[in-house]
C-alpha cells in the first residue's frame, strides 16, 4: 500500500461512514480503508482522533478529518463530477447545510430512541417513531414532484441523508412500506439499489495494525 494515500478508519455498517465511502467513491478519491471493530478501535486511530468515532480520514499532510460531513466536503472539494455540492452562497446550499443539519442533530438521536427503545423506557418505541416520523414528512413533501431532495439533480443531502432513513425504514420495515412514504420509499430503494451503495457496502476484513489496509473505491 503506498504512503501517499489519505487513509480512512470506516465501520462498514456505520451511516456516517456509509455516507462517506459513497461520496469517496462518486469522487474518485481513492484511499487505503482500514475496516475497524467498534469495540476495539486501533491505536493508530485512536492517536490521531482521540475522540474514537469512525468515520475518520488522514490526509498524507498529516491533517486529520474527524467527522463524516467534512470528509464529504474535503472530497467534493477534490473532485465533484455532476455537481453533488450546490452553488456556495446558493438557496440550495442553504437547504442541503440545513437538511444535513436536521438530520444529524435531530432526527439520528430520534433514530437510536426508535432503533433501540428498550434503553430509553421513558417512552414507547412507536413515540420515539413518531418523534422521527416529523423529519420522514419533510423529505416526503420534498420528493413529491421531484426526484431528489433539492429538486431535479442529486445532491450532498440525498447522500447525506440516505444511510440514516435506510436504518429508520429498517427497523420495520413493513412499517415502513405500509406508511404514507410514497416518494421517500421510492427515492429509498432507488439509493439502496444504486451501485453507488451496493458497492460500498462489499465486507473488508477488519483492518490489523502494520498489515496494509485495502484500496479504496
Ligand atoms: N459526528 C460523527 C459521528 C460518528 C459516529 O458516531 N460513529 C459511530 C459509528 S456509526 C462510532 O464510531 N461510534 C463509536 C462507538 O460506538 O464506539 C461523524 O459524523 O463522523
Amino acid at each position: 500500500m503506498t504512503g501517499a494515500l489519505p487513509v480512512l478508519y470506516s465501520f462498514r455498517r456505520c451511516p456516517y461512514a456509509i455516507r462517506a465511502r459513497m461520496t469517496l467513491r462518486y469522487s474518485g478519491v481513492q484511499v487505503e480503508l482500514r475496516e475497524v471493530v467498534l469495540r476495539d478501535m486501533p491505536r493508530e486511530l485512536l492517536a490521531c482522533s482521540p475522540k474514537a468515532t469512525v468515520p475518520v480520514l488522514v490526509l498524507p499532510d498529516g491533517n486529520v478529518i474527524e467527522e463524516s460531513r467534512d470528509i464529504m466536503q474535503w472530497t467534493l472539494a477534490q473532485h465533484d463530477p455532476h455537481h453533488w455540492q450546490p452553488q456556495p452562497g446558493s438557496p440550495g446550499a442553504a437547504v442541503a447545510q440545513d437538511l444535513i443539519t436536521a438530520n444529524d442533530l435531530e432526527f439520528k438521536p430520534q433514530l437510536d430512541r426508535y432503533k433501540y427503545a428498550e434503553r430509553y423506557p421513558q417512552h414507547s418505541r412507536a413515540w420515539y417513531r413518531s418523534q422521527g416520523e416529523r423529519f420522514l414528512a419533510d423529505l416526503e413533501q420534498r420528493l413529491t414532484g421531484h426526484a431528489w431532495l433539492l429538486g431535479d439533480h442529486i445532491s450532498i443531502a440525498d447522500i447525506a441523508i440516505f444511510p440514516f432513513i435506510r436504518q429508520f425504514a429498517l427497523v420495520d420495515r413493513a412499517w415502513f412500506d405500509a406508511g404514507t412514504w410514497l416518494h421517500l420509499r421510492h427515492w429509498l430503494d432507488g439509493l439502496l439499489q444504486a451501485e453507488l451503495f451496493t458497492a460500498v457496502m462489499h465486507k473488508y476484513p477488519a483492518w490489523r495494525s502494520g498489515e496494509p489496509g485495502s484500496l479504496f473505491p
